[in-house]
């Protein structure tokens, strides 16, 4: 029996369980453009106790969590320091430019975390030429990076520059329970560092859509506008909020085995001499492939890979992208170890 292909191409694939279907199904529902459902209310509500902040808003997509957000934050003209690798500066269709009229300054970093001195160039002096910097935009875990863990540590440092410097922080959190499982660090002990935060219902805690904005009463207030604005207004929204509940209340801890299974793909890998991986930068359930070693480009590889039952993406020139999630058992692991050997053997 042919066997459906392994799908490592990202977390955001997991289709919902039975348990999650049955809490979509029995979800009590109200229009929650006039504030009438009771789901998506709950849900708004753990979200905000989860992270620590006074409010949260339900949002259809991280990447409309990150621009609410930083319409909210920024105004015409003003520029939000982003990490150069960052989802917001390669994967939102310039959405700042677009919708906030915001210039984003990307900075170039090693493995996505910024130094103060980074952060110190980044910032415009008070010029009439020069556009007004305002926002510091942090990914915490890094996708194009590697899944890595942002050190709460330096996240306190950068807090306690913004704050000199009188800069707002916004957290691209779309894998911030990734990075809480892998670090043994609280939630709340991250989201506390910056004034907003975006986090993913719809990735490794595997509800099929949805997103959330959390932070003080007052910004959820106004995000709750441009969320209207950009069309996210959602009706009967507990249909699935009600799934994006059971993920927060069922799918954090097992994060672990995601993560376990990465390393465990990644160090066998790392065995075939074909290819390299930075074992170091596979902390959570990400895993970047070089393919540059084997003499086969990264769309060949991709393609080899999918005939061979082993789906994953294309992630840069010489890079390929596997991501461990809810629906990948150590079965699966085992089958792309032997696709992987198989096709790079030949190479
Ligand atoms: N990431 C997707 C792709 O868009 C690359 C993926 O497969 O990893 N922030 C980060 C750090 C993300 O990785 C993503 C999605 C988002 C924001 C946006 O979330 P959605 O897809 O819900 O808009």
């Amino acid at each position: 029996m042919p066997h459906d292909p392994v799908d490592l191409r990202s977390d955001t694939v997991t289709r919902p369980t039975p348990a999650m279907r049955t809490a979509i199904a029995e979800a009590v529902v109200g229009d929650d453009v006039f504030g009438d459902d009771p789901t998506v209310r709950d849900l708004e509500a753990l979200a905000a106790e989860l992270t620590g902040k006074e409010a949260g808003l339900f949002v259809p997509s991280g990447s409309m969590g990150n621009e609410v957000a930083i319409l909210a934050h920024t105004g015409r003209g003003d520029e939000a320091i982003v990490e150069f690798d960052s989802h917001i500066y390669n994967y939102e269709t310039a959405g700042p430019a677009v919708l906030s009229g915001v210039q984003l300054a990307p900075i170039r970093t090693e493995h996505g975390i910024f130094s103060i001195s980074d952060i110190d160039q980044a910032i415009r002096p008070d010029d009439v030429h020069e556009p007004v910097t305002k926002l510091i935009c942090l990914e915490n875990t890094h996708n194009r990076k590697g899944g890595i863990v942002y050190p709460l540590e330096r996240m306190h440092e950068i807090r306690d520059f913004a704050v000199e410097r009188r800069l707002r922080m916004h957290l691209d959190g779309a894998r911030i329970f990734n990075a809480s499982v892998a670090s043994g660090i609280d939630v709340k002990e991250y989201c506390a560092t910056c004034d907003s935060v975006m986090f993913c219902l719809s990735k490794g805690l595997g509800a099929p859509i949805g997103s959330m904005l959390v932070g003080s009463a007052e910004f959820i207030r106004l995000a709750h506008r441009y969320r209207k604005l950009l069309g996210g207004g959602m009706r009967q929204a507990g249909i699935i909020a009600a799934a994006g509940l059971y993920a927060l209340r069922h799918n954090i801890e097992r994060l672990a085995e995601d993560h376990v299974r990465a390393r465990n793909l990644a160090e066998a890998l790392s065995e075939v001499r074909s290819i390299s991986i930075d074992l170091e930068t596979v902390q959570t359930n990400i895993i970047v492939v070089d393919v540059a070693r084997s003499g086969l480009t990264v769309d060949q590889s991709v393609l080899l890979l999918e005939q061979s039952g082993v789906l994953v993406v294309p992630f840069g020139r010489t890079t390929i992208r596997a991501v461990t999630h809810l629906d990948i058992d150590d079965a699966d692991i085992e089958r792309s170890v032997s696709v992987f050997k198989k096709v790079f053997a030949k190479s």
